[in-house]
């Protein structure tokens, strides 16, 4: 049974990574698994910003998600404990954040918040339409006023460790290239005592989310463990990158009620 299950799962991934590279799906082997492959409901989103955004200012966006007729959905599932996943970026993707907009009803979402410079930014949504399968993806670009951040070259890290928030957490791959199937583990300890971190809390419903960007903000994957066994020190990932190139990843674990994002850029072969 957890053979088929395999199988399915990495099935359904290669069919829809090869439909559209930015909506490949949940690789978790616990997430509900969709009855089709290809169950991404279309749709179409409109933004709406009110005045120019400028660095460091509040800001409120609605985000209306219609159907491929522009009517507004209604419904969305619960996925992950919340009805809309959003994900923000700088064009250089330095800066990175995981925010939740509120379900207003008639297909509106709504959220507010601020960027640290002027640019470029993508806002990355991700949002199952009620009675759809696998998770749909709407993005936008958004263009900040202000100064803008020293751009930061987006090159491969040399060593797959670092320190964040008192965590060291390593990064090693297994299987590593594009179009397969790669194992993705982060080894989380202590950075004081370099003890394995053993107490790791489920964060949206998962022991940890990844979420990768490909250099150009063009490809998105958002990733959850394969299981949901144990409290670290080892999270695995199982995805698909779907082309080669510069990856920027971006792991979120939970310990003490607090969220640490650990991010490493990655050349994918
Ligand atoms: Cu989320």
């Amino acid at each position: 049974m957890r053979y088929y299950m395999i199988a399915f799962c990495l099935l359904s991934m290669i069919l829809l990574s090869a439909c559209n590279s930015l909506k490949v799906p949940k690789t978790t082997m616990n997430h509900q698994m969709s009855a089709t492959p290809t169950d991404i409901v279309p749709t179409n989103s409109e933004w709406k910003v009110s005045g120019h955004p400028k660095a460091n200012e509040d800001f409120p966006v609605s985000i209306l998600i219609t159907d491929k007729a522009n009517k507004p959905i209604q419904s969305f599932d619960t996925v992950h404990e919340k009805k809309m996943h959003l994900f923000l970026v700088s064009k250089d993707l330095s800066y990175f954040s995981h925010i939740h907009p509120e379900y207003k009803g008639n297909g509106e979402f709504f959220f507010k918040t601020a960027f640290p410079a002027g640019g470029d930014y993508k806002l990355i949504s991700e949002f199952t339409p009620k009675g759809g399968g696998d998770p749909s993806v709407e993005s936008h670009w958004l263009q900040v006023e202000g100064a803008p951040a020293k751009e930061v070259p987006l090159v491969a890290d040399k060593k797959l460790t670092k320190v964040v928030e008192g965590k060291k957490v390593s990064l090693s791959f297994e299987n590593l290239t594009a179009g397969k199937t790669s194992h993705m583990t982060f080894t989380i300890r202590d950075a004081q005592n370099n003890k394995p971190i053993k107490n790791l809390e489920p964060y949206l419903g998962a022991m940890g989310h990844a979420v990768a960007i490909s250099g150009d903000a063009e490809k998105f994957l958002h990733i959850h463990p394969m299981t949901m066994e144990g409290n670290g020190p080892k999270v695995t990932f199982m995805t698909i990158f779907p082309e080669k190139g510069i990856y920027k990843i971006w792991g979120q674990f939970q310990q003490k009620g607090k969220v640490s994002t650990v991010p490493f850029v990655v050349k994918v072969p």
